[in-house]
């Protein structure tokens, strides 16, 4: 089974949508391989986002994304990378299909609750940003 990386961003968390998310990951037939709460420094989310760092917005990206609690994971199925992106939605929630969760959860592209791997290097890099092997064992 493949794996990708994915996290539900401090909007989401902050507005209590965790669960949410959650229930949906598992009724839509992901294994939660690995997961855990965290609070991303600003110099953390700027070293996952790296990628963007010449984008205009990766200064506002990276304070969101350390501006509350979040939940970071890894996620199996067949074909887990492009599934989780399905499920998500279009980056803008405006956007994004009806019974994604980015336009179910999301507020603008920005804060848009979710975040996924779009490539097998991305997910590889992201996983290990956030995981050691010990934490997805099993
Ligand atoms: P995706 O997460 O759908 O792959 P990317 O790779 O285009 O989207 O953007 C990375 C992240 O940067 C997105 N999750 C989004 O929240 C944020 N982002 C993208 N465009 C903007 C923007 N114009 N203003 C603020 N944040 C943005």
């Amino acid at each position: 089974m493949e794996q990708t990386f994915a996290i539900i961003k401090p909007d989401a968390f902050k507005a209590g949508n965790a669960g949410k998310i959650l229930a949906r990951i598992g009724a839509e037939g992901f294994k939660v391989v690995g997961l855990k709460k965290l609070y991303l420094s600003k110099i953390e989310a700027e070293g996952f986002y790296a990628v963007h760092k010449e984008r205009p917005f990766f200064g506002e990206l990276t304070d969101f994304m350390s501006s509350g609690p979040c939940i970071v994971m890894v996620l199996a199925a067949e074909g887990a990378i492009k599934k989780w992106r399905d499920l998500m939605g279009a980056t803008n929630p405006a956007q994004a299909a009806e019974g994604t969760l980015r336009r179910e959860f999301g507020s603008s592209v920005g804060e848009n609750a979710t975040h996924g791997s779009d490539a097998p290097e991305t997910a590889a890099f992201e996983i290990s940003y956030f995981f050691s092997g010990l934490e997805l064992l099993g």
